[in-house]
Order: C-alpha cells, then sequence, then structure tokens
C-alpha cells in the first residue's frame, strides 16, 4: 500500500519537534556551562590581580654568616596596561631593593640600585636573572637554606601587591645561575 505524503509528514514533524526540545536542553546546558566557566574565569581573575603572571622565581641560599641574597623570577604583564614594579619587600629581610647588575668599561661587575622601578609594557616579559637585574634581599632575620621558601611582596604601580613564595635553590629552575660569581 502506497503512503500518503501526509502520512509520511506526521511522524518527521513529532521528530522535528522532539529535537526542537532536545536542543532547547542542550542550549540550557551549554549556557549552564558557560556560565561556570564564566565563573571560574573570573574567580581566577581575581586571584591574579592585574592579570601580572610571575614564573620560575628562585632566591640563592645565603651562604655562612651572610645575610644577604638575591632572587630572580620571571614577570608576565598579561593585563591590559603598562605597569612598573615599584619595589619589594619581604618579612624575613630588612630590605629588598631592585638592583642592576652591570659591567664597567674596566670589566668589573657593578650592581646599583634601580630606583625609579622597573617598567613592564603591556604583553612584555621582565626577567630578573643572575647577571642582569635581580632582587637584593638584605638583613635576612636568619640563614636560607636549599629547599626553604622565602616569602616576598612585590609592588607594582596598577596591579598593587601581589605575594610569592620563592624558592631557595642553588640555581634556577633551568638550571641557570649555578655558578656563584655574580648576582
Ligand atoms: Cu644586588
Amino acid at each position: 500500500m502506497r503512503q500518503r505524503p501526509d502520512a509520511v509528514r506526521l511522524p518527521e514533524e513529532a521528530v522535528g519537534r522532539l529535537s526542537r526540545q532536545r536542543l532547547i536542553e542542550i542550549g540550557v546546558a551549554l549556557v549552564l556551562t558557560l556560565a561556570a566557566l564564566l565563573f571560574v574565569a573570573l574567580t581566577v581573575w581575581a586571584a591574579e590581580p592585574g592579570a601580572i603572571g610571575i614564573a620560575d622565581a628562585w632566591a640563592r641560599p645565603t651562604i655562612g654568616q651572610g645575610r644577604t641574597t638575591a632572587a630572580y623570577m620571571t614577570i608576565m604583564n598579561r593585563s591590559g596596561e603598562d605597569d612598573l614594579l615599584k619595589s619589594a619587600r619581604a618579612a624575613a629581610a630588612k630590605s629588598v631593593e631592585l638592583h642592576q647588575t652591570s659591567m664597567t668599561a674596566d670589566g668589573v661587575m657593578q650592581m646599583r640600585e634601580v630606583e625609579d622601578g622597573l617598567p613592564i609594557a603591556v604583553g612584555e616579559t621582565l626577567k630578573l636573572e643572575p647577571g642582569g637585574t635581580h632582587l637584593m634581599i638584605m638583613g635576612l632575620s636568619d640563614s636560607l637554606a636549599a629547599g626553604a621558601e622565602l616569602a616576598l611582596t612585590l609592588e607594582f604601580d596598577k596591579a598593587g601587591a601581589i605575594d610569592i613564595a620563592v624558592p631557595v635553590s642553588a640555581s634556577g629552575p633551568d638550571g641557570v645561575g649555578a655558578d656563584h660569581s655574580h648576582h
């Protein structure tokens, strides 16, 4: 027996209604998922003020009775505006200075304090590394041994204060600075 076109269309419409309903359900599920993702994203964003990223931080162990050391790290400015690392401090130290190492004309390594802070433009990465710019940590209340952690606070012009825990290690995460000849 030949089916009339009408008889064929009816079940199709039923299927059509079903899938529309399913589409709405999927749509609602998607919206809820997106809302959840957005919430997570906003939470992460809030935990990273100004979206300044800090990676590969490390500080040298102190030597003997010395209570001075240097800390290094990579700072990425993923925020939407230029920023400036103004200063740093540590509860365990009397002072933390921003230092720049340079070579004099006669080949002597010198460190000088960076008075006006370290600018980091949008999208730029600032590397604090042995032989270059570093944080000089002075007047530590105790020695720092490899394996310990040093709590530091970085003060940015726009992003404000960012607390980091700096692992104490004889060399950086990628093995840099293992020799002790300079800061
Ligand atoms: Cu220094």
